[in-house]
């Protein structure tokens, strides 16, 4: 163990975790500045199996990203492309607020006078429903659909886009559109809907329940810097307010390790955990799951910067778990953390590495012009899990435990939820 400068604090931190005291601000800036990684890790541990015992969960999923033209350019995103400003080239749909757009397979870039983007790609209703059903065939529970802010796509693609996987896939969660997709269709309807009447619509069409996505840090320092048109936290928390409220299940995410600092981190956690006590308190649903996304700088505008160290992963993580005391679920998507680090965060107060995944667009293998395909089969999924001495137990989006015979799944119980809220 290091003697720091505040190691003094830790063991009173400790006392208040064990007596299952919530934490405050400076105790989280405490656990950051301290270097007594072992004791950090064996307190997450702690209130991890307090919560879950030696379950860890994933799930059998497929993340479809069906556009990565956006209007906006977030710094720390090698994701988007810009959309040619002829957009009458691609048909222009503005207009178009009731007609889902017929469009054939995965278009091309078009010429505009904006620079010819050859990896720009939007995805047709045939080609989401085609990567869905094959996932729905291999077994998937889920489809996790999240895109760019597109500027043509009208509302009704969106509607329609999950009505025409609902049909295909019966039985599959549909979680999709991060809160900044959700502020956006209501810019682009006419007239203008609200959140809630934007969400009703998605529901009715299929939709079961929002990704954390789009939360970044809240600060306005760091919105300033690294993604200044993007919609802010105030946007970001009626989008999961009005969810809450209207009874769907939302997550909750934090890009750590770009140009904030753990001041910033903590806050942002904290802000979390006080929208979760209202929504538990009052509100028909609330977060299931806290992912901290560790940024991955290649091909982004901050590719200067070194990104997270593997500590840093560690430590995050874990202070997530005991910051985020009303949190059911803290989740290492492996895709960011790596399979790797993820495995370890299991006994470092992660509950979750999220899924099968398949393909994803985001961030890529080896940067920007990297592999999409990025999948780990159920049995690795398992193997990860088992080897860090825990239990693996599939779920579906909302932990409810799920029995399998290969491909063939069915709830292992109908009744509800299991762990939602504690
Ligand atoms: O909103 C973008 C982040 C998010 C980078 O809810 C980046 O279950 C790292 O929200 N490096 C989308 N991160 C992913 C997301 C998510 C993922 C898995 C599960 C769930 C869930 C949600 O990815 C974006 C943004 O915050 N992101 N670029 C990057 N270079």
């Amino acid at each position: 163990m290091f003697a720091t400068q505040n190691s003094k604090s830790i063991p009173a931190i400790a006392e208040k975790i064990e007596a299952g005291e919530r934490l405050s601000f400076e105790d989280g800036l405490a656990l950051y500045t301290s270097r007594n990684i072992h004791e950090i890790g064996r307190l997450a541990n702690l209130v991890r199996e307090r919560m879950h015992g030696r379950v860890a969960y994933f799930n059998v999923n497929r993340h479809i990203n069906y556009s990565n033209y956006c209007v906006l350019r977030c710094k720390f995103c090698s994701f988007y492309r810009p959309y040619p400003k002829d957009g009458a080239a691609q048909g222009d749909r503005s207009n178009d607020a009731n007609q889902a757009p017929s469009l054939g397979d995965i278009r091309l870039p078009m010429l505009g006078d904006a620079i010819v983007q050859p990896d720009a790609y939007e995805m047709s209703h045939d080609d989401v429903v085609r990567a869905a059903s094959e996932a729905y065939m291999r077994g998937a529970t889920e489809v996790h659909v999240v895109g760019g802010l597109h500027p043509k796509l009208p509302f009704s693609y969106y509607l329609d886009l999950c009505r025409a996987i609902r049909t295909a896939c019966p039985k599959i969660h549909i979680k999709g559109f991060t809160a900044i997709e959700i502020i956006h269709f209501t810019r682009i309807t006419r007239p203008r809907l609200s959140i809630c009447e934007v969400l009703e619509q998605l529901r009715d069409a299929g939709l079961g329940s929002l990704p954390g996505g789009g939360a970044e840090i809240f600060d306005d320092r760091v919105h300033g810097e690294a993604y200044r048109n993007k919609v802010g936290e105030a946007g970001w928390f009626d989008v999961h307010r009005t969810a809450h409220d209207i009874g769907m299940y939302t997550n909750a995410t934090m890009l750590y390790g770009h140009v904030e600092t753990v001041e910033e981190r903590v806050r942002h956690m904290i802000k979390l955990r006080e929208h979760q006590d209202e929504s538990l308190q009052s509100r028909k649903a609330a977060f299931n799951c806290f992912i901290p996304l560790s940024f991955i700088p290649d091909d982004s505008e901050l590719a200067h910067l070194p990104g997270p160290t593997g500590l840093d992963d560690l430590k995050t993580l874990a202070i997530s778990r005991l910051m985020l005391d009303n949190f059911p679920h803290i989740k290492a998507f492996w895709i960011m953390q790596s399979a790797k680090l993820a495995q370890i965060s299991l006994n470092w107060g992660v509950d979750d590495i999220d899924g099968t995944v398949v393909q994803y667009d985001i961030t890529k293998r080896e940067g920007g012009s990297g592999n999409r395909h990025q999948e780990l089969t159920l049995d690795q999924l398992e193997r990860l899990i088992r080897e860090a001495g825990r239990i693996p137990v599939e779920r579906d989006t909302l932990y409810r435990r799920i029995n399998r015979e290969n491909s063939d799944w069915r709830l292992a119980d109908e009744s509800g939820p299991i762990c939602t809220s504690r």
